[in-house]
């Protein structure tokens, strides 16, 4: 720097506002300055320096954008996928970032009723809130910076999870099927017993040639929930077979009530309205099926229509079924 120059002046809008600096200040010769009260729009700036004799440099100027409420507005808040307890742990799964996230904060409630705020960077699609309690559900908001940005703008307000904290049947569950539909010890219980990778505890229809084609096969899921306590389902996982050519389950449906569904009505005349109708592909051994419309019910009936395998085998690995409490949730 010249080191006639004794002082600064910076100017903004039109030079209708400004800022004096004496250079005495500042012995680095770096100043830095805090600007408030910008609006979210184009601002130039233009800094004059001024030697002891009050004569002006030539101005030098530079463009910027402040961003703020305005500029978020154009943002949206990151999405939940799903808030699902594992263990001890919520894992959120979320849905893709914007450019322009760099962090998001959770704020939810533990099982011992603290309240707890956790950040992740933008790049963690699935993060976990340990010690979360189940059923709840849990604010987030994120953080913006744009590329060329210096600092995070918060939105601030806090979004809510677009559903609770959801557990998983556990085991303590009873799966029933269709008579004659279950062959050798592959029982249908096994579904539910937490081995997703091992066809040995999977449940296998029959391979009886005056059973095996016959559709549709049908399990019943008792939760035994009951009451205010019967989950709220919402999303739903198949395992299947590690080798694609062993992946039967084509066209299902699947329904949610409280009266047992019987795995025998194979006219299905007292099912109801199914809450899914879709069909899994061969192309994954684990499928997500997942309800726009949660719905409450201590049953849960898994209608197999049909099989990719010419004989009409059914084979399910596992079967995983999350769900809340929708009267506990707030
Ligand atoms: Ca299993």
């Amino acid at each position: 720097m010249d080191p006639s120059i004794r002082t600064a002046k910076l100017y903004w809008d039109s030079r209708t506002k400004s800022m004096d600096f004496d250079y005495s200040n500042y012995p680095s010769g770096t100043i830095t300055a805090a600007i408030t009260e910008l609006e979210d729009r184009s601002y130039t700036f233009e800094v004059i320096n001024y030697d002891a004799a009050q004569n002006a440099s030539l101005a030098s100027e530079i463009t910027s954008s402040p961003f703020g409420e305005s500029w978020l507005v154009s943002h949206a808040e990151r999405s939940i996928k799903f808030a699902e307890m594992d263990g001890n742990d919520a894992v959120i799964t979320l849905g893709k970032p914007t450019d322009e996230i760099t962090e998001t904060m959770f704020r939810y409630e533990t099982v011992d009723g603290k309240t707890v705020e956790k950040v992740f960077l933008a790049t963690e699609d699935i993060v976990r809130l340990p010690n979360a309690k189940k059923w709840k559900y849990l604010d987030y908001q994120s953080s913006f910076c744009p590329a060329e940005g210096i600092d995070t703008v918060w939105i601030s307000n806090w979004s809510k999870s677009p559903y609770p904290i959801a557990t998983k049947v556990d085991n303590s569950a009873t799966v029933t099927v269709t008579t004659n539909q279950i062959r050798d010890n592959f029982k249908p219980e096994l579904i539910l017993d937490g081995i997703k990778d091992n066809l040995n505890s999977s449940w296998y229809s029959s391979n009886n040639a005056s059973y095996r084609s016959i559709f549709p096969k049908i399990l019943v899921i008792d939760t035994k929930l009951i009451g205010d306590n019967a989950l709220t389902f919402n999303h739903f996982v198949f395992y299947e077979n590690s080798n694609p050519d062993g992946r039967y389950i084509r066209t299902f449906n699947i329904y949610v009530g409280d009266s047992k569904f019987n795995p025998d009505d194979t006219t299905l005349m007292t099912f109801g309205e199914p809450v899914y109708t879709g069909f899994l592909t061969q192309l994954s051994d684990v499928q997500d099926v997942f309800l726009t419309t949660a719905k409450r019910g201590r049953y849960i009936a898994i209608v197999f229509r049909n099989s990719y395998n010419t004989s009409g085998f059914i084979n399910l690995w596992e079967f995983e079924a999350y769900g809340y409490v929708a009267s506990n949730a707030n």
